[in-house]
């Protein structure tokens, strides 16, 4: 097994309804160590950055809109294989098709409005890491 770090983002959707607590237990049932976190409202140059990937998709607007219409909570987790076990935690992209029991079943409300951010890639989860926290905030567990 590969410990690993990935970055998670809880997003603006799921803070407004108070969930954070609710989706760390999550993390923290599953072995995963929260090495970092900061709660952040985004610029827009933040978000667009982040997401810079879909700049082409249709979907890109909206995804910003979303992304800088309240604080999100920002943490890299740590674990063995952290990057798939937190995608498997997360649920499919579209709650409609999240497997029962993920975050995203049971917190998110769209495609939208779907609660979380996962990195998907050992390449993504660097970039994303060093997107938000420097190397002195990131604390070996
Ligand atoms: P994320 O990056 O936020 O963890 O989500 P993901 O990997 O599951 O999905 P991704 O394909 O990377 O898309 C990023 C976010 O864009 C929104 N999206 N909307 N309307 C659409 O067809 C559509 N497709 C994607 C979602 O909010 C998704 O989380
Ligand atoms: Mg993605």
């Amino acid at each position: 097994m590969a410990l690993e770090r990935t970055l998670s983002i809880i997003k603006p959707d799921a803070v407004a309804k108070n969930v954070v607590g609710e989706i760390y237990a999550r993390f923290e049932k599953a072995g995963l160590k929260v090495a970092a976190a900061k709660m952040k409202h985004l610029s827009r140059k933040e978000a667009e950055g982040f997401y810079a990937v879909h700049r082409e998709r249709p979907f890109f607007n909206a995804l910003v809109e979303f992304m800088i219409s309240g604080p999100v909570m920002i943490q890299v987790l740590q674990g063995d294989n952290a990057i798939l076990k937190n995608r498997e935690l997360m649920g499919a992209t579209n709650p409609k098709d999240a497997a029962k029991g993920t975050i995203r079943a049971d917190f998110a409300d769209s495609i939208d409005a779907n609660a979380v951010h996962g990195s998907d890639a050992a390449e993504t989860a660097a970039v994303e890491i060093a997107y938000f926290f420097a190397a002195t905030e990131v604390f070996p567990r």
